[in-house]
């Protein structure tokens, strides 16, 4: 699955349900199941703050997945304080905007010593995982910097020509809640970024390839930006099976309607799948799911209407058992 951070999160809570696994955790109790899943994460979201490298969706994921996420945030973890965060104001240390938790620091500053010493960063994500146990394996779209910044047009004094400046897609999301009207998104160290070790191998051997409902343009779309990923799309074995994240014409949470008009796709289901594009048409998709009512046509993908809010983890794993019958393993665990 390609995931971004709460949607991405939520919705594989739902495929580990529909495969027969505890939606957090491992259940070590249990049997081990015969399914494996691999979760290939955003990474453009990521930032170097105070020093430390954070990754918003990998934690995301591994929070949620290993039971630690703040549920009403649906970021960040359970129980926290944000006593550092104060000091950090206190000594007017910028930037104030995004709030970093005392024990969400502890993993920053495992991660931050890590890659400093020399492990990528899925070797990282592999060893937080090790206390997290998230039940799948949470892979980053790449061990490469590949940043999403934002160019952002402004009106400037004495000027008729509007001026542009960019910024980290964090300050454009937190500071400014994408509230400054974006003319572009710039995955920055793209051209040198590769995909992350295991992710080219668990795209080729799955045995279906599921985007997750998260925002297409700077979730799925971060991971699509790495060279390559796209490619071992196109020429994997499984067929690849999107859900929208669009219901209705609106998005269902976050920014993606502010994101979809920045780069002039219309905020409709249908509209996302076009913007995939079909597998045969040079694209990535053999199927495509939108919510009940949505229905259109795709030129070249299969379409389906389900339920796609994900209310609870039985709704998702509706969702889940969907998506993997139209990718033609029907007979899931019920
Ligand atoms: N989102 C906010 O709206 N405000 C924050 O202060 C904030 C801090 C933060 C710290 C760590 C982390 O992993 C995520 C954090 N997020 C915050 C959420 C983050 O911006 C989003 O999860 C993703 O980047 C977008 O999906």
């Amino acid at each position: 699955m390609l995931a971004g951070g709460m949607g991405g999160a939520r919705f594989l809570l739902g495929v580990k349900a529909a495969l027969g696994l505890p939606a957090v955790g491992t259940g070590d109790d249990q049997a081990p199941s015969e399914h494996e899943i691999t979760a290939v994460v955003n990474t453009g979201d990521d930032i170097w703050l105070h020093g430390l490298r954070i990754c918003p969706d990998l934690d995301t994921c591994m929070y949620t997945l290993g039971g630690g996420v703040d549920a009403e945030r649906g970021w960040g973890r359970a129980g926290e304080t944000w006593v550092v965060t104060a000091e950090l104001a206190s000594y007017g240390a910028d930037p104030d905007w995004f709030g970093l938790g005392d024990r969400d620091l502890a993993t920053h500053l495992v991660r931050t010593r890590m890659l400093r010493a020399g492990y990528p960063l899925s070797a990282v994500t592999a060893a937080l995982c090790d206390r997290w146990r998230p039940g799948v394996r949470l892979l980053p779209a790449t061990d490469d910097r590949c940043e999403t910044h934002v160019v952002v047009t402004e009106a400037l004094v004495g000027r008729e020509t509007p001026g542009r400046r960019a910024m980290h897609f964090q300050e454009w999301w937190v500071r400014h809640r994408a509230t400054l009207p974006a003319s572009e998104f710039v995955p920055v160290g793209a051209d040198d970024a590769e995909p992350a070790a295991g992710v080219r191998e668990a795209i080729a051997r799955a045995d279906a390839v599921l985007l997750a409902p998260s925002n297409p343009v700077v979730s799925i779309g971060g991971v699509l930006a790495v060279p390559g990923i796209r490619r071992a799309l196109r020429g994997a074995p499984a067929r690849v099976i999107g859900l929208s994240p669009i219901i209705g014409g609106r998005a269902v949470r976050g920014m993606a309607e502010a994101c979809l008009a920045t780069i002039g796709v219309p905020c409709q289901a249908c509209a996302v799948a076009g913007h995939y594009g079909a597998r045969r048409a040079g694209g990535i998709l053999d199927g495509w799911l939108v919510h009940t009512g949505d229905g259109a046509t795709v030129p070249g993908v299969q379409v389906r209407e389900v339920p796609l809010l994900m209310t609870d983890v039985a709704a998702t794993a509706a969702m889940a058992r969907a998506a993997l019958e139209l990718a033609g393993l029907g007979s899931t665990p019920q």
